[in-house]
């Protein structure tokens, strides 16, 4: 990414900068070939591999300034050489963002300088995203306050205005890789599709895995994965106002949520550039930092000819280094990040790839439980990306050295109850989550009362033209207490076999999901999905421990704060066109159990972290209560 215009007027001068970037777009692709983009800790002499700024913190302070403005920017393609034009939102001007670096106890204070255009005006209602360029920010994995001006997603930073977040983090903060991204609901997507995220690295001491002699002399390498949608002309748009559903029920009747992007440009980027080229020593061992920052793809992330040594899900160091041998992927739900050791071998070129999702059989966890295709559904709006998708290309050359891998133990995560207390403590509650979908156009078997899932009927009526604002919406991406479970109606009324439920499906930052999660509390979770699609279970503040996958434990179970729900099985075909409600099918289901650490008190959110889904009210409000 080489950015063109730092303060572009996105009202006036178009045309005027249009002159300017086609002349300075030249000038980029001669930067980027001959390595102009730097490296913080380059150990060669070669062309070196690009980094986001970082931006460190200094005597327990990290003070910055993040600008929300409209950017255009050059994605360049490191390997073809070709570049491509994107325009949309961005923090700072860059894609990504920045790298905030911290350490334990320290203190974020951002002074968010909301530079975006006025809003539109809002002619929907309920969850229909609304308000574009309203902005705030979330610190995405962070163990800190939901509260006040802290990891606030119910902070609302309208156009024009400054902000001051400030985010003290407790000094027995694990170490790891996280990272900072928008959280307004309804604005999310947007947002993000234009690359506005960055990397946010908590450094730790001595006793973490910073300080593993393996992992020390490892050359650190962020890589930020963003998927990257823009019109035909760069444009990055928001949804269309008048949808009728999620996705479109054809091309030519562009009546779905994203339907502007129906042939839009899809861009696979790290760092901001198509394919750059790191290059390794043969016999050199590098910690990646891999964050899936794109709006909803899984990517099933491997290098050709090489292991990924794993030492971490979503910044949480694990027990002991887990080695997935060449070929089988790392799978990255959106949001997810993995650190990864990875020892070059024989000098060569090694691509390293997202691999097609539908004809390779991967487990949701690297301990690889219950393999299959893994199917995001984002939005039928967005043109399926062609696989494989190239990341990066790795290029081993140069004198050989022999650097070692970790062996042995990793040192257990600071701050979170050890995984023996968290499975042998006694749940103080037990609960049952869902996500559910509904849309009579999504699929030819929804249309059919007898072939959707029992909520819908109800749930339709709850929902109705009136909810969404004077127009109907006919797409429902809940995500629902099972608990509530409704009762049959009387005589049955096949469109409504279940009514009565008792809390609501779409997000309503008014009504939290449950009224009894206290601070201190041991929980036990089972999400399961009953849809298609798989769904990436998020929550914000505090991490979970998974423990069984479709019901499977764990061999050893897993640290996230985001993880996929696999979607239901068998996939329907052409061929076998099997229905949710098929006697066969079989949800998919993750279990976990959780700890409410004392500083996470205050309203938080659970949601998919497939943001288009997120937008459209695939959310619930949570809220961690003091102890009565
Ligand atoms: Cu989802």
């Amino acid at each position: 990414m080489n950015k063109i215009a730092p303060k572009l007027n996105w009202r006036s001068g178009r045309l005027a900068w249009l002159v300017v970037i086609v002349a300075i777009l030249a000038v980029t692709r001669l930067i980027i070939a001959c390595g102009g983009s730097s490296s913080s800790n380059s150990n060669n002499s070669l062309p070196s591999f690009p980094q986001p700024q970082v931006r460190q913190s200094a005597a327990g302070q990290l003070n910055t300034t993040l600008h929300a403005e409209i950017a255009t920017n050059a994605l360049v393609n490191a390997t073809s050489g070709g570049d491509a034009l994107i325009q949309g939102p961005t923090y700072e001007g860059t894609i990504p963002g920045p790298t905030l670096v911290v350490n334990p106890g320290d203190t974020l204070n951002i002074s968010l300088v909301n530079d975006f255009p006025p809003n539109p005006p809002v002619t929907r209602a309920g969850a229909f995203p609304h308000a574009p360029y309203t902005t705030n920010l979330h610190t995405h994995g962070l163990e800190v306050s939901p509260e006040g001006n802290g990891d606030n997603v119910y902070r609302q930073m309208d156009p024009g205005t400054t902000n001051q977040v400030t985010i003290t983090l407790p000094t027995y903060h694990h170490a790891g890789t996280f990272w900072y991204h928008p959280h307004d609901h309804g604005a999310v997507t947007f947002q993000l599709m234009a690359g506005m995220a960055g990397m946010l690295i908590v450094k730790g001491g001595p006793g973490t895995l910073d300080y593993v002699p393996q992992v020390q002399a490892a050359k650190d390498i962020a890589m930020v994965f963003q998927g990257l949608h823009t019109l035909p002309n760069g444009q990055v748009v928001y949804v269309n106002p008048n949808a009728a559903q999620f996705g479109s029920t054809t091309p030519q009747q562009a009546d779905g949520l994203w339907s502007p992007y129906i042939t839009s440009n899809t861009y696979f980027t790290t760092n901001g550039v198509i394919a750059p080229v790191l290059y390794m020593h043969p016999g050199e061992v590098q910690r990646w930092r891999m964050l899936n920052a794109g709006t909803g793809e899984n990517l099933l992330v491997a290098l050709q000819g090489h292991a990924l040594n794993v030492i971490a899900n979503d910044g949480i160091t694990i027990p002991s280094m887990l080695t997935l041998p060449a070929g089988t992927p790392y799978v990255m739900g959106s949001g997810q990040r993995a650190d990864v050791l990875v020892k070059a071998g024989a000098p060569g070129t090694y691509l390293l790839q997202a691999l097609n999702p539908l004809t390779t059989l991967a487990s949701v966890t690297p301990q690889g439980i219950a393999p299959a295709q893994r199917i995001a559904r984002i939005d039928g709006d967005f043109p399926s990306p062609t696989y494989p998708i190239t990341l990066a290309s790795v290029v081993v050359t140069g004198y050989p050295v022999d650097m070692a891998l970790p062996n042995g133990p990793l040192p257990p995560p600071a701050g979170l109850p050890s995984i023996s207390m968290m499975t042998s403590t006694p749940p103080n509650a037990v609960r049952h989550v869902t996500f559910d979908l509904c849309g009579t156009n999504a699929g030819g078997n929804q249309a059919q009362p007898s072939q959707r899932l029992p909520v819908c009927g109800y749930y339709f009526q709850q929902y109705n033209a009136a909810y969404w604002g004077g127009l109907p919406f006919d797409s429902l991406n809940m995500i629902r207490d099972a608990d509530d479970a409704g009762v049959p109606s009387v005589p049955l009324d096949p469109n409504e076999p279940l009514v009565g439920f008792k809390k609501g499906g779409l997000f309503d930052p008014n009504t939290p999901l449950f009224s009894d999660m206290y601070v201190g509390n041991y929980e036990q979770w089972t999400v399961t999905n009953r849809s298609f699609s798989d769904h990436v279970f998020h929550i914000h503040q505090n991490p979970f421990l998974v423990t069984a996958v479709n019901g499977i434990p764990l061999p050893v179970p897993e640290w996230h704060d985001s993880f996929i729900v696999p979607a239901a099985t068998p996939l329907p075909t052409v061929k076998n066109p099997v229905a949710i409600t098929d006697p066969n099918v079989t949800f998919g289901s993750i279990t976990f159990v959780t700890h409410y650490d004392p500083i996470t008190v205050g309203q938080l959110v659970i949601h998919c972290h497939i943001l288009q889904h997120e937008d459209i009210g695939m959310m619930q409000r949570v809220d961690i209560l003091p102890r009565p």
